[in-house]
């Protein structure tokens, strides 16, 4: 990482340290470990959305890949490591170009290589850049007919509706003139399913919220007191969204940077938002940004969505 990002980040860490309730962006949960454990997650039995998203997408790739159309870019909002992204790679027909886009060059970069040596024939030009800007497309060899901006995993639920929505613009502008958007969306449901999901029965959710602690010591020299923290994960119903936290059970100073943080009792880190959608909630969210959802599919639970959305 460039000493420019790290003080960025750095600031950023410390913004959040500083606000009236304490928060720190779920982006710094992925370090190696914390991609490690997230893997993990995914095969968790409590964790339905990996799973039913992929169930989604098999059962529709046909249907979806019509939708498509031939000589696409498949534009990929994160590292493009699942198996989702493969189904629509062995399925898209003649796709021009594959562009994942990431910030975290390291994951990015291996999984290109991965997808390369399993697509032979297909051009993969990944983009390391924060995907909540505009970022420039990379120029391919094969000119693509249509841009489709993929989003999948519901990470958009981890944005407050301003920055989801803001985000959905970048998307649109992205897409372009005749472009669409592929996104998985995690649906509204019985809070008890969804508590579940976020607080296994392994401790592997638990894990992954505390490593983010490790990873700030680690990576930005804070004198976190591991021991002191544990995992919390609400459903907030107002809301409609999983709030997940660490919080600390012993009075402790923590230094970062040049700045001293005292941390009392009792008092909680906001870590991660994750909002579960209506399908009508969502549609008016994609509208506002531009997008019209021209198909949704879901599993027989109504547990997950896969949304197609194209440009109003
Ligand atoms: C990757 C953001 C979709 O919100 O469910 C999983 C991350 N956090 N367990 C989610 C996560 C805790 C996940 N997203």
């Amino acid at each position: 990482m460039s000493a420019a990002t790290h003080d960025r980040e750095l600031r950023e860490i410390i913004d959040g340290l500083q606000q009236s309730e304490k928060m720190i962006s779920p982006k710094y949960f992925y370090d190696e470990r914390g991609s490690q454990l997230f893997d993990q997650i995914t095969t968790l039995p409590e964790y339905y959305q990996t799973v039913t998203e992929l169930g989604i997408m098999r059962a529709n790739i046909a249907e979806l890949s019509t939708l498509i159309g031939p000589q696409a870019s498949l534009i990929e909002y994160g590292s493009g490591s699942s198996l989702k992204t493969r189904v629509l790679l062995e399925h898209l027909v003649d796709l021009a170009v594959y562009v994942p886009v990431d910030i975290s060059e390291d994951h990015l970069l291996s999984s290109a290589r991965q997808i390369r040596s399993e697509f032979p024939g297909l051009e993969v030009l990944p983009v390391v850049a924060d995907f909540t800007k505009q970022f420039a497309l990379p120029d391919p060899t094969v000119m693509p007919l249509r841009n489709i901006v993929y989003f999948p995993g519901s990470t958009i639920g981890n944005f407050t509706d301003d920055d989801a929505r803001e985000l959905l613009r970048v998307m649109h502008h992205e897409a372009g003139a005749n472009g669409a958007m592929l996104i998985g969306v995690d649906l509204q449901k019985d809070p008890a399913i969804i508590e579940r999901a976020y607080n296994d029965s392994a401790g592997v959710t638990a894990e992954f919220n505390l490593n983010m602690l490790r990873h700030l010591n680690r990576a930005y020299g804070a004198d976190f007191d591991l021991p002191s923290w544990s995992h919390e994960a609400k459903y907030n119903e107002t809301e409609g969204r999983i709030e997940m936290r660490l919080l600390n059970s012993t009075l402790q100073t923590v230094n970062i940077g040049h700045q001293t943080f005292v941390i009392n009792e009792r008092e909680g880190i906001l870590t991660e938002y994750s909002h579960k959608y209506t399908l009508g909630g969502f549609a008016a969210m994609a509208e506002q940004a531009g997008f019209e959802v021209a198909k949704v599919w879901t599993d027989a639970g109504q547990l997950f969505s896969v949304q197609y959305c194209v440009r109003a």
